[in-house]
């Protein structure tokens, strides 16, 4: 950024505007080793200030700096680890507010800038932030400051809720402009409504498969789905509670069998929960043994796979786990992934176990998860549909078929699922 900053006061003189920074990333796979390109948008002190002042004022534009996630991690506050409450993680997120704008070179205005220092103490820190803000969109949108509409407090707020739950700043403005260009005026000062409206643009980010069981196979084969997925993330718990909705309120003969003789007890797991819905259940030790499984299984109407849990650095291991997949051509495989994980550690998660050929998504332990905006954008990035959300431990009741405004719902609720 400092470089593209010398750049243009070499290029347009010391006293040279910068009107816009925007950051994006390029190329890659699923955001992981793209790049970081900064443009800036710039230009001499004389031009900044309108000759006329525009009729009727557009919806305000909100853009972000990458540098302010940077000053954010700067900031020594580690926001996977730290245990924080809602309004001690939104505090967090205003500190990195003021380090993005003030990092965005914008100049200063007599009007916004003597009114809040005349009133010193009793200036809200809030506002400050606002104002802010109001400065880098009246300088984006070639206004002066009277012509600046006011950032309502709700959107504003929510703003700032998207970003205290590691929504991308990319995310956050563009759904928050969506939302203030298709609003009204006064609805913009409603907080319901534009609650409401920020939650059916946010569903439209999340693919989510049919909100039904699946009854039927396509091809007179018993339905079959196969769960994967790193370790510990609920894969057979998850296994059982499907089971359970099958057996007990579809009434379908459900099978299950494991391919995990990996880690000790696995097989006991999977075997009681078996006993408790009263299904059969089989081991699998081998290719050959799945395939004779499959086999003598095929007048059930369902069949569940449990695997091992993989890490997705064990590329080994999820090569072996497709092959022994593809040999019995599941009907879906479904990612398990845990809610509670990092942002990069479900983008990598999902990049590894992509090779296993993954149709659904399943995200687990949603009772433990904190940042649900982060949520709504990993599962839009990895683009598979999500078939289930899990809410705790307890078998059959904590999972739920994935609606498009669940996660969206969450997102806004910040005391989590109830
Ligand atoms: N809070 C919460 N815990 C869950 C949920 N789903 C599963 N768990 C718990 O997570 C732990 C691991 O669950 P498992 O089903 O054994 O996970 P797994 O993916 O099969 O684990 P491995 O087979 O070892 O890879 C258990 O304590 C489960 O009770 C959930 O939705 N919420
Ligand atoms: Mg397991």
């Amino acid at each position: 950024m400092d470089e593209a900053v010398q750049a243009v006061r070499r290029d347009l003189g010391s006293d040279a505007v910068i009107l816009e920074t925007r950051a994006t990333r390029r190329g890659g796979f699923l955001g992981i080793f793209s790049r970081t390109l900064v443009e800036l948008r710039a230009t001499t002190a004389d031009q900044v200030r309108p000759k006329k002042a525009p009729t009727s004022p557009e919806p305000p534009v909100i853009t972000t700096s990458v540098h302010a996630r940077k000053a954010y991690l700067e900031s020594g506050i580690d926001p996977s680890s730290t245990p924080l409450g809602h309004e001690a993680r939104r505090e967090q997120t205003r500190s990195m507010a003021r380090s993005m704008l003030k990092e965005i070179d914008v100049p200063q205005q007599p009007a916004q800038v003597t009114a809040p220092s005349q009133e010193g103490a009793f200036r809200d820190e809030l506002d400050e932030i606002r104002g802010l803000v109001e400065r880098v969109l009246h300088v984006q949108q070639h206004r002066t400051p009277d012509e600046t509409p006011p950032v309502a407090e709700e959107v504003f707020d929510l703003y700032m809720d998207l970003l205290a739950q590691e929504c991308s700043e990319e995310l956050a403005a563009d759904a928050l402009n969506a939302v203030t260009s298709t609003l009204a005026p006064e609805e913009l000062v409603d907080r319901q409504r534009v609650r409401h409206a920020l939650v059916d643009h946010l569903a439209t980010f999340i693919p989510v498969a049919d909100g039904s069981l699946l009854s039927t196979s396509p091809d007179g084969r018993p339905l079959t789905m196969a769960m994967v997925g790193p370790t510990g993330v609920g894969k057979t718990t998850t296994v059982a509670k499907i089971a359970a909705a099958y057996r007990l309120r579809q009434g379908k003969k459900v099978g299950l069998i494991t391919l995990d003789t990996y880690r000790i007890a696995a097989v006991e797991q999977l075997r009681v929960y078996a006993e408790i819905i009263g299904v059969p259940m089989h081991v699998a030790r081998s290719r050959d043994e799945l395939a004779d499984t499959i086999e003598r299984m095929s007048d059930l109407d369902v069949i569940l796979i449990d695997t091992a849990g993989r890490s997705q650095k064990d590329t080994d291991r999820i090569a072996e786990l497709r092959s022994w997949l593809e040999q019995i051509d599941p009907h879906e495989v479904h990612l398990v992934l845990a809610s509670t994980a990092s942002r990069s550690v479900l983008l990598s998660e999902a990049e590894e176990f992509s090779q296993v050929g993954i149709d659904r998504v399943i995200l687990t332990k949603l009772d433990e998860a904190v940042n649900f905006g982060m949520l709504v954008e990993v599962t839009h990035r990895i683009g598979r549909k999500l078939s289930f959300l899990t809410t705790g431990q307890e078998v059959p009741d904590h999972i739920e078929t994935a609606r498009p405004s669940r996660l969206a719902e969450l997102v806004l609720n910040a005391g989590g699922v109830s």
